[in-house]
């Protein structure tokens, strides 16, 4: 006898010994099919608001570092990068030299006038235009140009965050970003979409060049050692931009080849600042490695490449630094399943997203199914690095797509052996992974 009908009939009988809900319960259990599932499936992730936990947009409190609407979609570098495999005669300088209007006028042109927009990023665009209600189909710029045209920042923003139903977005926020330092140092921001995340690059990556901005901000750092009154100055400085922005977590990007042992000056910062301070303050130090910066710099931010890296750094910092949590996101897809086993073994690493490069149906798949073997709902599957704020509508979109396609998978697995899913404990499930409640 096929379970539906067994469902219906134990239900009917639950029903009439006065014991209703378990009956509807049994009827749940045994009338849901992949279909059905994997329709609840989607209803219950495209109904969760999304904490996202990494991305490069502002509140409008921070003036034109926002960034939205239809040129800067256009322009956004992943669509640069194409642009130029569209048109290799193309001189990079004759672009940079641009207007904006003009850079995005070519990009629409070659990207989705002479070709079809099938390409993640592009396909990306059609999707947010069609979810905001645009006609697409004669493909003109200009009229798609008008609707931005008419609408205000705020109400656009409102608009946005609606239609990809996020509830909170987590910023990149530089200390060393003029701009920002603008907006920090004066009332700051109240808008509670947007929550602060330091990020470290600059003290990293980029020590020199920023030495002189650390002073200027009231910190004596010296020159070439990292002695003990610079790393006593450079915690100090960490301390004061924590008290300024409260900062869900400290963030910084790494090199492939990165390594927390070589005392160079970036792991010295590390391990005898930011992790004391990071460990002091209950925050998060969140890595995203494998990203080599400026492998063609003529592409500018469309210029960065990937790298393998080497998991070992995230195993040693999590073993050495039991009591500090660390967020990880690994840029080359074959650090993937390395880093699933690792994070096996330290409670006290969370990864979240597929960065960038890794950011790609087909492989936001392999990586989720995955994690969700092998990590079961101890991890974060996505965040958007939307740069635009438009793109949480499509970035989202299309992720829950995939992460709902997967989970529907892994219930209907468990079901077909006889373990009961209810809405409910979807529901549940899918708030702790996406819902921002393992970042807590
Ligand atoms: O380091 C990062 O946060 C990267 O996400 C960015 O540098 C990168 O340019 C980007 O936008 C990736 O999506
Ligand atoms: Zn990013």
């Amino acid at each position: 006898m096929d379970l539906k009908k067994l469902g219906r009939k134990v239900g009917k009988v639950l029903d009439n010994a006065g014991v209703a809900d378990t009956g509807k319960h049994i009827r749940e259990i045994l009338d849901m099919d992949f279909k059905r599932l994997r329709s609840t499936v989607t209803k219950v992730i495209n109904e969760t608001p999304i904490a996202d936990i990494h991305t490069h947009i502002y509140s409008e409190a921070f003036g034109d570092l926002l960034l939205w609407g239809i040129d800067e979609l256009l322009t956004y570098h992943y669509l640069v990068a194409e642009l130029f495999r569209h048109r290799p005669d193309l001189n990079y300088e004759a672009y940079w030299n641009m207007p904006k209007q003009k850079q995005a006028e070519l990009i629409w042109d070659e990207l989705f006038v002479k070709s079809s927009p099938i390409s993640e990023a592009t396909c990306g665009i059609v999707t947010v235009l069609t979810k905001l209600g645009l006609d697409v189909t004669d493909k003109n710029l200009n009229k798609i140009r008008n609707y931005f045209a008419q609408i205000s920042t705020s109400r656009y923003m409102d608009k946005v965050f609606e239609l990809s139903n996020v509830k909170y977005v987590i910023m990149t926020n530089d200390p060393f970003d003029k701009k920002e330092q603008q907006v920090w140092n004066k009332a700051g921001h109240t808008d509670t979409r947007f929550k602060a995340a330091l990020r470290i690059d600059g003290l990293l990556n980029n020590y020199p060049q920023n030495l002189a901005e650390i002073n200027n901000q009231g910190f004596e750092v010296k020159s070439d050692k990292l002695d003990n009154s610079t790393i006593t100055a450079i915690k100090d400085f960490l301390k004061s931009w924590l008290e300024k922005i409260k900062p869900v977590y400290i963030a910084t990007s790494l090199t492939p080849d990165f390594r927390i042992d070589d005392g160079s000056p970036a792991s010295k910062i590390i391990l005898e600042c930011v992790l004391p301070v990071a460990r002091e303050a209950h925050r998060p130090f969140a890595m995203m490695i494998g990203v080599k910066r400026a492998v063609n710099p003529a592409l500018r931010l469309a210029g960065d490449g990937v790298g393998k890296a080497d998991v070992d750094v995230v195993a040693k910092l999590a073993h050495d630094w039991p009591d500090v949590r660390f967020l990880v996101t690994m840029l080359s897809r074959e650090n993937q399943h390395e880093l699933c086993v690792t994070t096996r073994k330290f409670k006290n690493i969370l990864v979240f997203g597929c960065w960038w490069f890794v950011n790609n149906p087909s492989i936001i798949r392999e990586i989720t199914a995955e994690r969700i073997e092998m990590l079961g709902l101890t991890m974060i599957p996505q965040h958007s690095d939307a740069r635009v704020l438009d793109q949480l509508i499509y970035k989202w979109s299309h992720s829950r797509k995939i992460i709902a396609d997967i989970l529907a998978e892994k219930y209907f697995d468990i079901t077909q052996s006889g373990w009961p899913v209810i809405e409910a404990d979807i529901r549940r499930d899918v708030n702790r992974i996406l819902g921002g409640q393992l970042l807590l």
